[in-house]
């Protein structure tokens, strides 16, 4: 078992996000037994989900002649457009069915508003605007943060990097990680780039 300052944290595994979803991550549904396994070992689990009203400036349909994975700048925020994933309360965003949430305390909903994506679970992407996971941490003097989840090199990638910023010692369970992985390649770039930066990769 685990030690009780240490807490999983699994990022975004949802229905638009694994096989058959909207933003589908390839093979995203073969992670949930491995994270399944991973939460009979943490006395703390916490998940995300990403959690977009209709409209949201991140969607390439909301771009009229721009099309998904197209660039935009967004109010001086570089944006990536996707297709439409995760509107709040369908069937998309709920986590994905065979994922163990009894193991569940706290599920954080991010980017929520409009105007402004979120792919970490600390901040919304102008860097500052606090998504109150970091208060809610402290508050359980929690310590070690174990990422898992989708996808690597999104919303897993931006989530971990906060959290090596914000002072937590950071790991990444990569069997338990899918990335989006586009162009091929750029999963591994940004493993590499936690790495660097402190993370441990397990
Ligand atoms: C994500 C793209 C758009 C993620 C969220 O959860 O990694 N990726 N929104
Ligand atoms: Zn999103």
């Amino acid at each position: 078992m685990m030690p009780d300052h240490s807490v999983l944290v699994i990022v975004d595994v949802q229905n638009d996000f694994c096989p058959g979803g909207s933003l589908a991550v390839r093979d995203g549904d073969a992670i949930i037994p491995v994270i399944n396994e991973q939460t009979t070992y943490f006395s703390r689990v916490i998940a995300t989900q990403d959690w977009h009203p209709e409209g949201h400036v991140s969607f390439a349909s909301s771009h009229p002649g721009l099309q998904p994975f197209d660039e935009l700048d967004a109010n001086g925020i570089s944006q990536t457009l996707w297709p439409d994933h995760c509107i709040a309360g369908t069937a998309g965003a709920r986590l994905h069915p065979e994922l163990n949430q009894a193991a569940i305390s706290l599920i954080l909903r991010k980017g929520t508003k409009q105007h402004m994506d979120s792919y970490s679970a600390f901040f919304e992407n102008d860097h500052v605007t606090p998504t109150g996971l970091h208060g809610y941490l402290q508050e359980l003097r929690a310590k070690e943060l174990y990422f898992c989840g989708l996808a690597t090199d999104v919303c897993v990638f931006y989530s971990a990097m906060d959290a090596l910023q914000l002072g937590y010692q950071v790991y990444l369970l990569a069997d338990a990680c899918r990335g989006v992985d586009a162009p091929a390649g750029s999963a591994d770039r940004r493993l590499q780039e936690l790495a660097d930066a402190g993370c441990r990769i397990l």
